[in-house]
């Protein structure tokens, strides 16, 4: 049967005459199928990838473009009067994640797939995810974000544990989505355990809940407020409640497989996703030792030889530390199994700043998984070197075996073939299609990078791609902006270490600048989109900020005409796909040695966007692999910094007073004009803390930002040399495919 007829069969009905969430729910169905038929990729060895956050996006296109069906689909449908766009526009997305984090995770789980390696996902199935943002008096509120609908990606399955807390036990459920490789015949699994007793109608205004009742609200939320003692106990009720499934379907499947589980680590591997996961480690070593009659030593043993470990942050406070109080009253049962790891760390090293229990009593998830895990690995070369010379520098000195790089990668079936479906189809034109399974091969573009035919043809795609966002803009949040206008764009979670703030104060200088009569050569519109913590006051300040200068630009029409200030409502992985194509300059403007990574960056890059950026994170590979010519840094280097924070010499306030330009800048936050459109109590205290704080430096770069980035407004009237510069850097951007980092993950860590 063609797939015409059976889609025809599915929906009962003409293809013409059904609705798109008709369409959509035959389409996920047809492809739930298939997947269902698919066998599971097999090995010797297999990976479970454990994460907090999974942040998929919608998997209609996605799906379809791995088991090679898109095209095909979008033919039939647009035959009968429908668009792909149209029905994908009915799925919602999940709320997985938060972050880069949470993307990367769905990234590996799509190279893990396209390898054909034995990997399966691990993690939670929260009802109403992240929560959805909305705007209201410039002001961000949140609401919940429910996903889940009766016809989704998930398969209810009849796997179930017990996972014991302290005064009662859950008994989970374990959902399954399916994971297809690119092309490839066999498939993977995400596996999100949930309860079934979880109640929705516990939510009221917003995103408030009793954070007591934990039969009712563990899987509701990803992370949930923590900033009282239930909302941190919540958290730990979470991981553990993750962890233990995790344990008990590692095990259940090893046993079901003949393992003998004293060889658990030749035929199990554990990624470890930052901290949230740690426990893990003493769950299995409980396990093990307590009901499959193993001594400690073995267990410890096993385990060590079975996990890795990632981390993702080099921010102190970001780094988990769970009081003992805490886990007593949730977790006791892995309290003997922490003390003792913690013993036998303390009669190995004198050093205390290695120690799992500190003097405050609290346990250091990072040191269980650096002592009690095989490996430990940063996310981009810069942030390797920072962990082992500084960051984690006692624990490079025991173990320097066990530290290595893997610098993050992307997955080009979602930030290229999906989301810029005319450039990639450009790309297959003229350099052919292998970069799609090599991606090294994009640099074959490079022949072209005189080539004044091909250097237009991407400005017309790019073109294309703004004019989508400009429709996109306009239906979803009826905002208007100009195709003919440089589109410079930050889309990231909201972090004072991210500096939009420095972004927004460039935002000012162009105003005032508009005011003075100095006029830029072309209209800019600067766009936003970002999340802020509930919790996170100044982050929420910050965006306030931002949509004050929306509305004074807005509203000013002597500026206008020039300067547009967009903040994307409710970012998010689908309003990322539709931002990264229409991108020209990429904005990476993080404090130097505090972002890990960056995946943004390499979305951005392989669109054809120019990035903006200082020496940080994978912006420095970035850099490497384009030259000088290509990308435009800017800012202190990450061993000044790093010495600002060792002796504590760096004073915002000393450059405000010194520095009238800077002064006037900042000054403008509580100008008249921002406090009549502005709360005054949001303003005065982003104000007082850039001026007396400024914990991430934004004053410290802010002049050589504005200069730099006005460097390269100027150097983008120059079409065809742009042109080139977004060239080199697609052609340049395969180093960051996922499927290259998994790759290393598996022949480095995993062996699968
Ligand atoms: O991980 C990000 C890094 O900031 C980024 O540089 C990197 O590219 C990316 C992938 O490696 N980290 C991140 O997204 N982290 C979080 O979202 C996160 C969320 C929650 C908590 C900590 C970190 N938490 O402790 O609750």
């Amino acid at each position: 049967m063609s797939l015409e007829e059976i889609l025809k069969n599915k929906l009962g009905k003409e293809i013409s005459s059904a609705s798109d969430a008709e369409i959509y729910t035959a389409l996920l169905n047809i492809t739930k199928e298939k997947m269902e038929g698919m066998e599971h990729n097999t090995g010797n060895r297999k990976l479970y990838y454990i994460s907090a956050e999974f942040l998929i996006g919608k998997l209609l296109s996605n799906n379809l473009i791995n088991l090679g069906m898109f095209d095909e689909v979008r033919e039939i449908l647009a035959k009968n009067g429908h668009s792909i766009t149209a029905v994908e526009e009915v799925e919602p997305e999940p709320s997985l994640g938060n972050g880069g984090l949470g993307r990367l995770a769905a990234c590996f789980l799509d190279s893990i797939a396209t390898l054909g390696l034995n990997g399966d996902g691990v993690g939670l199935n929260y009802h109403d995810g992240l929560f959805l943002q909305k705007f209201v008096d410039n002001k961000q509120y949140e609401e919940k974000n429910p996903w889940i609908t009766d016809n989704s990606w998930l398969t209810r399955t009849d796997v179930s544990f017990e996972v014991p807390f302290k005064d009662f036990t859950l008994k989970s459920t374990m959902h399954d989505i399916d994971v297809p490789g690119y092309h490839q015949s066999k498939c993977n699994k995400l596996h999100l355990f949930d309860i079934d007793s979880v109640d929705e109608s516990i939510i009221r205004d917003g995103i408030n809940f009793d954070k007591h009742d934990i039969g009712k609200n563990l899987t509701l939320f990803l992370y949930p407020d923590d900033s009282d003692e239930a909302g941190h106990l919540l958290r730990i009720y979470q991981q553990y409640f993750m962890v233990s499934n995790a344990a008990q379907l590692i095990i259940r499947e090893a046993e079901s497989r003949g393992v003998d589980l004293y060889r658990l680590h030749e035929h199990v591997c554990i990624q470890i996703n930052d901290t949230h996961p740690t426990m893990v480690i003493p769950e299995l070593i409980r396990i093990l030792t307590q009901q499959k009659g193993f001594n400690m030593d073995t267990a410890i043993d096993v385990v060590r030889k079975t996990c890795a470990y990632t981390n993702h942050t080099i921010l102190a406070e970001a780094l988990e530390k769970w009081p003992i109080s805490y886990l007593e009253k949730v977790v006791p049962q892995l309290l003997p199994i922490i003390y003792e790891l913690d013993a036998r760390i303390r009669r190995e090293f004198s050093d205390e700043r290695v120690y799992i229990i500190d003097n405050q009593n609290r346990v250091h998830m990072a040191h269980i998984d650096i002592h009690f895990g095989y490996a430990v690995n940063g996310v981009a070369a810069l942030h390797t070197e920072i962990l082992k010379n500084s960051e984690l520098r006692p624990f490079y000195d025991i173990y320097p075996e066990k530290f290595n790089n893997k610098t993050n990668g992307i997955t080009f079936r979602r930030w290229l073939v999906h989301c810029n479906h005319e450039l990639s189809e450009y790309l297959n034109e003229l350099i052919g299609p292998e970069y799609m399974d090599n991606a090294e091969n994009l640099e074959k573009l490079l022949a072209y990078k005189d080539d004044e035919k091909v250097l237009k043809k991407l400005r017309e795609i790019k073109k294309d791609a703004k004019i989508e966002l400009k429709k996109y803009l306009k239906h979803t949040q009826n905002i208007d902006i100009d195709e003919n206008s440089v589109f410079d764009i930050q889309i990231k979670r909201l972090h004072e270490y991210k500096r939009q703030q420095m972004n927004a104060l460039y935002a000012i200088y162009k105003y005032k600048e508009i005011k003075k009569g100095n006029l830029p050569k072309r209209p800019i519109t600067m766009i936003f989109g970002a999340k802020a913590a509930p919790a996170y006051t100044i982050a929420k300040d910050i965006i306030h900020l931002i949509l004050c200068l929306q509305q004074l630009v807005e509203n000013d029409p002597s500026v206008s005409p020039y300067l547009k200030i967009v903040m994307v409502e409710n970012y998010n992985v689908t309003k990322a796909e539709k931002l990264i194509p229409a991108c020209d300059i990429s904005e990476q403007i993080s404090l130097a040695s505090k972002e890990a990574s960056g995946t943004g960056n390499m979305k951005f890059m392989l669109n054809g966007a120019v990035t903006l950026g200082t020496e940080d994170g994978a912006n420095v590979e970035i850099h490497e692999l384009v030259g000088d010519d290509n990308i435009y840094i800017f800012g202190k280097k990450s061993e000044d910094v790093i010495k600002l924070y060792e002796t504590g010499s760096y004073c915002s306030a000393d450059i405000y007073n010194n520095d009238p330009e800077v002064e006037e800048l900042v000054d403008f936050i509580i100008s008249k004009e921002l406090i009549r459109i502005g709360d005054p109590m949001n303003l005065c205290r982003l104000y007082k803390e850039i001026v007396n704080k400024d914990w991430f430096m934004a004053l410290l770069d802010v002049k050589d930002y504005i200069k730099t980035k006005e460097q390269m407004l100027n150097d983008y009237e120059d079409e065809l040399a742009w042109s080139k510069k977004a060239l080199v850097n697609i052609a340049k951007a395969g180093f960051f495919s996922s499927d290259r980092t998994i790759a290393e993950y598996n022949n480095d860590i995993w062996h699968l």
